[in-house]
Parts: structure tokens; sequence; C-alpha cells
């Protein structure tokens, strides 16, 4: 494995790494899961962390051996999205998870690269409402990219973007498709913040804090 001093960019997943949303994409799950009376706890909601939504709503479904209309099916993404958009509202700078400020700063200093690459379709809109936005030379969310992870498309896009290669770069996820992801694309991974991956990732530390290139 490569020292991690000389690793040149930094690709930051969103949910979960540099903001603490999982719990809303979980509540609004399981309010959207209610209504097809589908039981959804949240041992289950660790299996969607940086799962799209499409994906999601056919894993819910399958849970409950329910099968609705496409437009039902969209409707139902629909209502789970403005449940979650109406959760976020007041979101801030101080929802950035531990250490990631101080962390971006110094290592944008040292002239890193740095991207965010995020299953999320809301993921710019959130990084706005967090104020870091400006610290990203590259952002590369859920409307850019045709396969989402476990496939690594997102995260090659964000290295292809910075104009290096994946063995160049970390990746920083808190989700097992997201591990995966980055391994299957040649990318060092490093575990955040969910105990659960802890011996997919190449390394991992309980938040930012605990990281130092
Ligand atoms: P949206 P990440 C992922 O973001 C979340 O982990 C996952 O829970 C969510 O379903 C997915 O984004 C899609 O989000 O509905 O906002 O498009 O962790 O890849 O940053
Ligand atoms: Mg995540």
């Amino acid at each position: 494995m490569k020292n991690l001093s000389e690793m040149k960019g930094l690709i930051f997943d969103l949910d979960g790494v540099l903001v603490s949303t999982e719990q809303n994409h979980f509540m609004a799950w399981q309010k959207t899961a209610n209504l097809l009376n589908i039981e959804f706890t949240e041992e289950e909601n660790e299996n969607l962390k940086g799962v799209s939504r499409i994906d999601s709503l056919k894993y819910i479904l399958n849970l409950g051996n329910v099968v609705v209309s496409d437009q039902e099916f969209t409707s139902l993404l629909e209502f789970k999205n403005e449940a979650y958009l109406a959760s976020i509202e007041n979101l801030s700078q101080n929802d950035c998870l531990t250490g990631v400020i101080e962390l971006l700063t110094k290592v944008k200093e040292e002239g890193k690269r740095l991207a965010v690459g995020s299953s999320s379709k809301n993921a710019k809109h959130i990084l706005k409402l967090i104020e870091i936005d400006h610290l990203f030379d590259a952002i590369i969310d859920g409307n850019m990219v045709e396969n989402l992870k476990p496939n690594p498309e997102v995260f090659q896009k964000a290295a292809a973007y910075l104009n290096l290669s994946p063995s160049e770069c970390i990746v920083f996820e808190d989700a097992a498709s997201g591990i995966q992801a980055a391994k299957s694309g040649g990318f060092m991974a490093i575990g955040v913040g969910n105990k659960n991956i802890k011996d997919l990732a190449d390394k991992y530390y309980n938040d930012l804090t605990e990281f130092t290139l």
C-alpha cells in the first residue's frame, strides 16, 4: 500500500462522512415504508447507506413483498425525497461531522486536490447548506453517473476531474457499498464512522480528527 502522504487527491463521500444526514434518510424511508405497511428497521437501513434512491425503494418493496405500478413507484420516490428535504431544511455548517472543516482546510492548504463522490442527487444542495462547496475542485453526484455504488464510476469520474489516477487518490467512505466501489476502482479505501465496515476498509477511523497524512 502507498504511503498516505504521497496521495495527491482526497475523494469524500457525502452522507455519513462530511455530514450526518443518514438518520434523515432513514426517517424519510421509514415514513415511506409506513405508507405501504412495510416494517423498516434501522438495521435494514444499514444496507441502504450509499445506495441510490431508486435501488433503495426497490429494496424496501422487496422487503415487504409489495409490487407497485411505475406511477406509484415515482410518487413514492417523490414522497421520500420531499420528506428528506423537509427534514434537512435547517442544516448548517454546525452539522458537518467532527473534524471535517479542520481536515479540509488543512489538506487544501497543503495543495491536495479535493472532490466529493456521492450517490445523492441532493449532494450539491447539501454542500451549499453546510457551506463547504467552495472547498472542492470537483463534485460528482448521483445526477452525473449511470452506475451508482458499489460500481466505482462516481469515484472514477471524480479522479478524472481531478486529473489523477485512482492509485493517487484516497476515498473516504462510511458505507459498505462505497468501500466496495472504491476498492474495485483501484482506490485506497478509508472507512470512517461506521464500525460495520472496519474489516472491509484498508484503514478505519472513528472520525476524521484521527486522520493525518
Ligand atoms: P438521494 P452518499 C447516499 O449518499 C446516501 O448514503 C443514501 O442513504 C441515499 O439513499 C443516496 O445517497 C441517494 O440520496 O435520495 O439524496 O439522491 O453516502 O453516497 O453521499
Ligand atoms: Mg455515505
